[in-house]
């Protein structure tokens, strides 16, 4: 049983190609800074758009009908969604997939029963794993979609409902374990607060500190030796989310304790809503060590909301490659495709379609970084700006060996002070383009 029968095994066709189901630049064996494409982006589907997006959005239903997801029990869908799921990663040549809990898995009527289903589901998930060799990038739990989340799930008011959380993140936790996922992934979902007159702020920033080092004592009982990954986002769905943005995770984690234990993982569309470009989130995190994996999409500016569309900016692929080849890659992270086709584009040829192009769009990217790199354009310039703290009295403030009164002292003895430079912005900008 075919669920995309028309759509062959995705392969590469070179630039020249005309194939809309091929790729044009992402050749897996192709050998970027040293590495292969397929082990420098480490690509992976994300299982909620891909196979779970209607198509709904606030003003309107589901558009996007799947012929496959029809069956006599919510559990069978999920079962057959699995042949659906693996069926077009292998077909695409994604290494990697991602999932939540209750993308994969439904929610039933006792969590002992969710549990037991969701284990069903894990088992077929490993077999198809086995057979088709992709494999998990990270999973995550839900900890947003059912009522009783309404007030977050770590930072509910509710220890109840912090407990439930708990609970699931733990099965969770144990699922990816038994997939061989190799990360973990915390996005806060309604880790937040739409009112201060009702919300105990350090309360709720102290309780999901609490919940993350509890999930990491639970990785050392289980030996679960993934990454954990903390994703920023600053609103939506709260006014005011408590993983703001890479800065804001990172004093977080430091504020707790837990810097040793988790990266994070950045998402483009978020970057965007927090005010940040990409690429700044993305060298904010890597300067730190931090950066883990990425979630690849982009945003609409003109639209500012979370619309996680595919990537298709080749100026934003090449600011993303020339951070992610500056630390030699993301693994055990990737580049999960947190990205959803548009209500409008309502045939599963268009999933492809839409995949191709992301991950093309990141090839090209690569190649062009990798150029700009190799040539020196920006990294020479860099280090000319800089240069002054190369010796004399800029070494000294570098080394740490200095004080205000010796800098005092300089600068009187001095008088005139070593001329500005231009910072060539434009001619840069223009560079940038002649690699494009
Ligand atoms: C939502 C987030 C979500 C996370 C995983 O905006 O991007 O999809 O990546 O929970
Ligand atoms: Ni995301
Ligand atoms: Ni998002």
């Amino acid at each position: 049983m075919s669920y995309f029968p028309d759509v062959p095994k995705i392969a590469y066709e070179g630039p020249k190609s005309k194939n809309p189901l091929a790729f044009k630049h992402y050749n897996p064996d192709e050998v970027i800074e040293g590495q292969t494409m397929k082990d420098l982006f480490r690509f992976g589907v994300a299982y909620w758009h891909t196979f779970r997006g209607t198509g709904s959005d606030p003003f309107g239903a589901a558009t996007l009908t799947r012929s496959w997801e029809t069956g006599s029990s919510e559990k069978e869908i999920a079962l057959k969604r699995v042949d659906v799921a693996f069926e077009f990663i292998e077909k695409l040549g994604a290494p990697f997939y991602c999932f939540h809990d209750r993308d994969v898995s439904p929610e039933g009527a006792t969590l002992v029963e969710t549990n037991k289903i969701f284990d069903e589901v894990a088992k077929k998930l490993k077999e198809a794993q086995a057979r088709t060799g992709v494999k998990l990038l990270w999973g995550t739990a839900n900890l947003f979609s059912h009522p009783r989340y309404l007030n977050g799930a770590a930072t509910s008011p509710n220890a109840d409902v912090f407990a439930f959380a708990a609970a699931q993140v733990k099965k969770a936790m144990e699922v990816t374990h038994e997939l061989g996922g190799e990360n973990y992934v915390f996005w806060g979902g309604r880790e937040g607060y739409m009112n201060l007159y009702n919300t105990d702020m350090k309360r709720e920033v102290d309780h999901l500190a609490r919940f993350m080092h509890m999930a990491v004592d639970h990785a050392k009982k289980i030996g679960f030796k993934g990454q954990f990954l903390f994703e920023p986002k600053p609103k939506e769905p709260t006014k005011h989310q408590y993983d703001f943005d890479a800065a804001a995770c990172l004093n977080f984690c430091r504020a707790y304790g837990l810097e040793k234990h988790v990266k994070l993982n950045i998402e483009t569309n978020h970057a965007t809503l927090a005010g940040h470009s990409m690429m700044h989130e993305l060298a904010y995190s890597s300067m730190q060590g931090a950066l883990g994996s990425i979630d690849a999409n982009t945003g609409d500016l003109l639209l500012g909301w979370d619309t996680d569309q595919f990537p298709t900016d080749i100026y934003l692929t090449t600011q993303c490659m020339l951070v992610i080849l500056e630390q030699k890659g993301l693994a055990p992270g990737g580049v999960n495709f947190d990205a959803k086709v548009r209500r409008e584009s309502i045939d599963p040829v268009d999933l492809f379609y839409a995949h191709i192009g992301g991950m093309d769009a990141f090839a090209r990217g690569a190649k062009i970084a990798a150029a700009i790199r190799k040539d020196g354009a920006l990294s020479d310039f860099v280090k000319k700006r800089y240069s002054t703290y190369d010796e004399g009295m800029g070494k000294a403030i570098d080394d740490g060996k200095t004080s205000f009164a010796e800098l005092e002292s300089y600068v009187l003895k001095k008088g005139e002070l070593t001329p500005n430079i231009s910072g060539r912005q434009e001619l840069l900008e223009n560079i940038i383009n002649e690699y494009l």
